[in-house]
Formats: C-alpha cells, structure tokens, sequence
C-alpha cells in the first residue's frame, strides 16, 4: 500500500523581507527546500498520527552585509519548548572538543580561580563544569528546561532563559560583567541578531572575551551540507558577515580557527579592542577570494543539493530492490532535514538509532522513523545504517565494531553518497 504522505499543519512562523543582521531589503533566495517539520521535534507513540507543525525552509543571501539566512522565523517557544530533546553530554567527541576549548582559553588568558565564566545556550553543562572543576565561577543561561535541569544536577548553575539585551542588564547588575563569554551553535538560532550581539557586549569586561562556535557557511556549501539547514538555524556564518555583525555592536573579531566539529565550524574570538590578527585577515581575504561575499558563491548550490539527493535515494531504492534491509544512526536535527527534503520514511528506512536516551521510544519528525537505542543494530542486523549523524562517522562506527564485523556498512551521505 502507498505510504501516507506526512500531515503537516501551518506553524507559528513570520517571513522576513529585511536582512536580520543588517536591515538591508537586498535578500536573494538560492535554495528552497519546501514546508517542513521542526528538525528536533521528536514524535511521541500517541502523537504518530496528528498532524505536525511544518513551515516554509527557504535560504537566502543579503546583497548589503553578505550574511546567509533562512526567510521564515519560527516562534522560538515552538522550537525550544519542555521537550527540546537535545543534550550535548550525549556526544563524547562533543565533550572533548569542549574541554579543549577551555583548557585553550584558560591558557590563552591566564585564568585564575577569580574569574567569572558566562555560556549563552549552556544546555547541560557539557562546556561549563570544566570551568567549574577548575574552581572558577561560572553562570549557564539557557531556555530549555531538560538540559537546564541536568546541568544544575551537575553542579553547574544555570537560568532557564533566552538571552536578550534586557536579560544582559539584568545578568550585568546581578552577576557582574565576565571574563569570558562562550556561546557555542546558538547566534543561528536567535530571531533577535542584533539583540543577541548587544546583549553580550553588555555582559563582557572591557579586557574580556567571547568565544563563540558556529558551523561555517563555506564548509556547508562546499561539503553540501545541505541538512544542516532547518528552522532552529536562522544564520549561516561566513568571516564577512560576522565581522560586520559585531563591530556594529562594538566587538572586534581579533582571531578565529577553523575547526572539524559539526562538518566544519570557525571558532571566533571578539574583544571590546580591535586588534586584528593574521587568522581573521587571511580568512577575509580568502571569501573575497572565493566571492563567499557575492551571490555567486552559492547559485549553483541548489542543483548540487538536488544531485546528492538524488543519488541517495536511488542508492537507498537499489539497495532495497536486491532484498537488503537498511536503517539509520542518529536521530540528529539534520537527520530530520535529510530524510524529509529526500523522502525517506519507513518504506525505506526501518528505525533509526541513537545513544539520546530522551529520543528513544518517540519517532524522527515527518518520516516517523521509531527511535531505537544503538544495541538495535546488532539485534536486527539491518545490512545497512545511513548515517544521519554524519560529523560523528567516524566516533560513532568505531563504537559500532560489532555490527561491522557481522557484516554491516555505513552510508555516509554528504558530501556524496557512498557505503563506508
Ligand atoms: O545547532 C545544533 C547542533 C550543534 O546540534 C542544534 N540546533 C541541534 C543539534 O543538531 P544535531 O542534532 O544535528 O546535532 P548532532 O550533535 O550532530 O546530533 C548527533 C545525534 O547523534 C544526537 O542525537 C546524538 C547522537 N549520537 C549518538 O547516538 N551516538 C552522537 C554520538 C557522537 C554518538 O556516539
């Protein structure tokens, strides 16, 4: 029988016409990758069969400042609700690259056990209990109750919040300013760019830092990331773009290191001084180089995205007509964008699995994949696995020796898919 197409209902959501970062009304679409659900969204048992939120997921360049960005904003309470299902404790690669981020910034600024420590979307405490195990004072602002909770059961103090300007008064006054400021994969997610940015310019010492992650643009578009984009991530950051964003707000980007994580990320360092340093100048040079400022970077990047899902699902359908069985590894945010934007459901993929204990027994959003824990793989022996947690491929097959030795392959699915 025909597989049901997923119900989808109009969610809460506004389209901009203004660059959110720049206010310029110079956006150009280059990608649209039609209504779909909410990436992190998990689908509980008694829910399988309501309709669930969707809205339009359209990318677009602004002539003005160069910054990419999604058209339609989704209410954030909608997104980052009681069960927003993501805890950053649930990747080991994740925790050591955190703790090395620390022992690095420790190092750089000679941290003692005076200084003050703030992380903007401080989720569980994955980043900050290293700071904490270092005798330093720190404060975890995040607005999703479940990690909130864990990380206060760390021993991390944490407020259940957004991060606005008007919080950032309030954090200043009652916490005083910080010697560093993290906020790692949260400037994407925020609807108020601006007021994010001038909020922590309230909440740095004038000789402080803040260190912030994201995934770059120019990985996503030359690696075809394309699944990186749902509605959580609003911005899509190059050098250009972030540098104009934050010396508006009067913070300067003086260094940046481009990093692995998260299929390719850039590690900026903004002070309240401008002194500019030959990592940031080189990589400015290069995006002017490559035009990652101009529209032309990324006209091409729609076919491409239509060619890699293309190839997958013909790979995946020929797989199953030789009578092969084929599940997937990690119910991740960009799982959700793979398996809709390509229409994989469970004609396809039986189950997926994921160490996330808060996922498991609910359902991956639109294709309604049951969540499973990892062990399934070497109980049900599905010959394949799709790699949705793809900037994990490497941790997580060497912890999937078992299911390889009795015979079962990988598919890695960006850049180009292939069985591993
Ligand atoms: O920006 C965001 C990125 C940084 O993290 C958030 N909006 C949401 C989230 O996106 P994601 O879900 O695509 O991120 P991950 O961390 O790549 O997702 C990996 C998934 O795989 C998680 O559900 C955890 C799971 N996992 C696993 O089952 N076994 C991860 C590892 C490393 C493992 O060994």
């Amino acid at each position: 029988m025909a597989k049901s197409e997923p119900q989808f209902m109009p969610a809460r959501f506004e389209r901009i016409t203004k660059c959110r970062a720049c206010g310029a009304d110079k956006l150009t679409p280059f990608l649209d990758l039609g209504v779909t659900p909410f990436a992190d969204r998990l689908v509980e048992l008694h829910e399988l069969h309501d309709p669930e939120p969707a809205a339009p997921l359209t990318v677009a360049f602004c002539e003005g400042c160069s910054l990419v960005q999604i058209l339609d904003t989704v209410e954030p309470e909608d997104l980052f609700d009681r069960a927003y299902p993501y805890y950053s404790s649930f990747s080991p690669a994740l925790l050591d690259h955190s703790r090395e981020n620390v022992l690095d910034i420790i190092d750089r600024r000679t941290l003692d056990e005076s200084a003050f420590v703030i992380e903007l979307a401080s989720n569980d405490g994955y980043l900050l209990k290293n700071y904490v195990d270092a005798g330093m004072r720190v404060l975890g602002i995040d607005p999703a109750p479940g990690p909130v909770a864990a990380a206060e059961e760390a021993g991390v103090s944490s407020m259940l919040a957004f991060f606005t300007e008007e919080l950032a008064d309030r954090v200043a006054g009652e916490h005083g300013r910080a010697d560093v400021i993290h906020a790692n994969n949260v400037l994407a997610h925020v609807a108020d760019t601006n007021g994010f940015v001038a909020g922590i310019s309230k909440i740095v010492k004038d000789d402080g830092v803040v260190v912030i992650e994201a995934p770059y643009v120019r990985d996503l578009i030359d690696h075809v990331e394309f699944d990186t984009i749902y509605h959580e991530h609003l911005l899509y950051l190059s050098v250009t773009a972030v540098d104009h964003l934050f010396r508006r707000h009067g913070l300067y980007l003086n260094d940046v290191k481009h990093l692995s994580i998260h299929g390719g990320s850039l590690r900026y360092y903004f002070e309240p001084q401008e002194n500019v340093g030959k990592a940031v100048k080189t990589l400015l040079r290069e995006e002017d180089e490559l035009g990652v400022n101009t529209i032309k970077f990324y006209t091409d990047f729609s076919s491409r995205v239509d060619t890699l899902r293309s190839d997958l699902k013909t790979l995946l359908i020929s797989l199953k007509e030789k009578g092969a069985s084929i599940a997937a590894y990690g119910a991740a945010a960009k799982g959700a964008t793979m398996i809709n934007c390509t229409g994989l459901d469970t004609s396809i993929l039986d189950f997926v699995v994921d160490r996330n204990t808060h996922k498991q027994g609910k359902y991956m959003p639109g294709g309604k994949l049951p969540v499973l824990p990892p062990e399934a793989l070497v109980e049900r022996k599905p010959d394949y696995a799709l790699m949705l947690a793809w900037n994990f491929a490497d941790e997580i097959m060497r912890q999937q020796t078992a299911y390889r030795e009795q015979g079962g392959k990988f598919i890695i699915p960006v850049p180009k898919p292939r069985i591993v």
